[in-house]
């Protein structure tokens, strides 16, 4: 297959963010050993679910282990691997030793099915593919057999846990260590995916050092150190838990990470009890359900110093509730996987903490707010927001067209999203202007929606948008125009024919409605614009 050279940063750039000691020349692979031998059985991975307690010592080992069987199997530098697993401690030391190889992770989330994963191993010419046999009630080998006869690169998949079925168990793949010849700080270190706003999802190239960056960032301001212990309660390939600070800042800093199976608090608050867990991360409608539940549990919850929301935004109301609910400070992140990231600060007054959505981690994340021109405009006002710095991507992995319109000439990342500036330098994020619905921090592209329900025999024409819900923030709401004389459908068999098709069922919209024309605009373009303003009518909370 053909990979367009990854777009990365100018030289002068990269001289600038070297010099100012952003890139300090660190890679994934050669964090972890610092760590293990400057604090071998200090703890690093709790899964309580499997009852697993590694330390430095042993997840160092265990990465060089696994990363000798994978190496003797053929998955050397560069390769791709789809990594597909639940919060288990196996994400750990399947990563770890993927980054000391120089293959790629690939981060798919519990929740992607055939139509994603199919994509995303086609896509990248995946070599290898690593699920979890079975979770949460769903058969992932069932998954795997299906893509890997679709897919000829694949050719591997791996199986952790009990019963691989036709694969290859992960527990069998270990092997001696081997010197390693590892991937170099600018290289690339993994392929995040993202939230998407075209029918084809995009994959985010970030490399060892500028993840680590953003890394050392986010732990000065949201202050992990090495007495932290940071509870993941979101997927832990997303990039807030894994890198806001998440997982891989605690893991910097020496701290100590809890895998949580679920993020409810049923699941959630005894972890946090147990292990004196002193920071997490949640969107926002798990942050409402933590907040309600808070004051009612048995649980001691004392330990909590800091709960991070974000990934959608979190009402200035429900922002309120926290601190009294929770007794934990309150930081807004406002980021994307694409680079950027915003924080309130942990001094910051209560005022800003609940009406803002933070400002950038770096003194050279460049910010631009412009119109529909692309020019800038006056300070105070709302606009699109375009990004650039140290650790923003200059373009998505092996899309040429579609990084022309999603980057400036000059290397700006186009956000999609309308935000304004305080005169504190606080971003308030105050809209979309992306084809995306944003359900409770889950993000669906409207037109890959769209493009499943337009496979439909009886379906002329498609329309997704989002609507608002009280709880989600946002639901998707499908507008169906049927072809004439097309049997009658019900909105359930349209769900039906979307899940059936492979997609993740966050995407399968929450609403379908049959209607015979879409509003259009004064140029005969179909007005998304009207039809939100329908589903909002709809929905009668407007
Ligand atoms: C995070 O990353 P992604 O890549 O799933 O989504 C990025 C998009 C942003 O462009 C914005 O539209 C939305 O999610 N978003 C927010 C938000 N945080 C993210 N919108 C309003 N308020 C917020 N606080 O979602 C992500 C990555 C790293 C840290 C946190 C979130």
């Amino acid at each position: 297959m053909t990979v367009h050279p990854t777009p990365t940063w100018p030289a002068e750039y990269a001289e600038r963010y070297r010099a100012a000691g952003h890139w300090r020349g660190e890679t994934f692979g050669a964090m972890l050993r610092g760590r293990a031998a400057a604090h071998p059985d200090r703890v690093a991975i709790v899964d309580p679910a499997a009852d697993t307690r590694w330390t430095y010592g042993e997840l160092d080992v265990r990465a060089d282990r696994l990363a000798a069987g994978l190496l003797a199997r053929g998955i050397g530098r560069g390769d791709r691997v789809v990594v597909q697993l639940p919060n288990t401690a196996e994400f750990f030391e399947v990563i770890f030793a993927l980054f000391r190889i120089g293959a790629l992770p690939v981060f798919a989330l519990p929740a992607h099915r055939e139509s994603e994963i199919g994509y995303f191993c086609e896509f990248t010419g995946a070599a290898a593919y690593v699920i979890a046999g079975e979770h949460d009630g769903y058969d992932y080998r069932e998954l795997a057999a299906k893509v890997r006869a679709e897919v000829p690169t694949l050719r591997h998949v791996f199986v952790a846990g009990p019963d691989a079925g036709p694969f290859e168990p992960l527990d069998a793949v270990p092997a001696e260590p081997v010197p390693l010849d590892g991937p170099e700080p600018g290289d690339l270190a993994f392929l995040q995916l993202s939230g998407g706003s075209t029918g084809i999802p995009k994959l985010i190239p970030r490399t060892h050092d500028d993840y680590i960056y953003s890394l050392r960032g986010s732990n000065e301001i949201c202050a992990v150190d090495e007495h932290s212990v940071y509870l993941c309660a979101l997927p832990a390939a997303h990039n807030f838990p894994l890198s806001s600070p998440g997982t891989l800042g605690a893991l910097y800093a020496g701290a100590r990470v809890v895998l949580c199976p679920r993020p409810s608090p049923e699941t959630a608050f005894p972890l946090i009890e147990r292990e004196r867990v002193t920071i997490t991360g949640l969107v926002p409608p798990l942050a409402l359900i933590w907040t309600e539940a808070a004051p009612t549990t048995p649980y001691d919850l004392s330990s909590l110093d800091v709960l991070l929301v974000g990934g959608a935004k979190f009402s200035e109301q429900a922002a309120r509730r926290v601190r009294p609910a929770l007794g934990c400070t309150l930081q807004q992140v406002f980021g994307m996987a694409e680079g950027l990231v915003n924080y309130t600060r942990l001094d910051d007054p209560e005022e800003t903490v609940v009406t803002t959505q933070g400002r950038p981690i770096s003194p050279d994340d460049e910010i631009r707010i412009v119109d529909d021109a692309d020019e800038d405009l006056p300070p105070g006002s709302s606009g699109h927001l375009l990004t650039r710095g140290p650790y923003t991507i200059r373009g998505y992995w092996n899309a040429p067209q579609h990084n022309a319109r999603a980057f400036t000439p000059d290397g700006f990342y186009r956000t999609g999203d309308i935000v304004r500036r305080t005169e504190t330098g606080h971003l308030v994020v105050e809209g979309r202007a992306k084809d995306q619905i944003n359900r409770g921090g889950e993000k669906i592209a409207a037109e890959e929606v769209e493009n499943h329900i337009l496979a439909h025999p009886a379906v002329h024409d498609a329309n997704v948008v989002g609507e608002p819900d009280p709880y989600l923030g946002e639901r998707t709401c499908a507008y169906v125009i049927l072809r004439a004389g097309a049997e009658p459908l019900k909105p359930v068999a349209v769900k039906r024919f979307v899940r059936e098709r492979g997609l993740a069922a966050y995407k399968v919209p929450d609403r379908v409605e049959f209607v015979t024309a879409f509003p259009q605009t004064g140029v005969g373009k179909i007005s998304k614009k009207d039809l939100r303003a329908a589903a909002h009518a709809d929905t009668g909370t407007l």
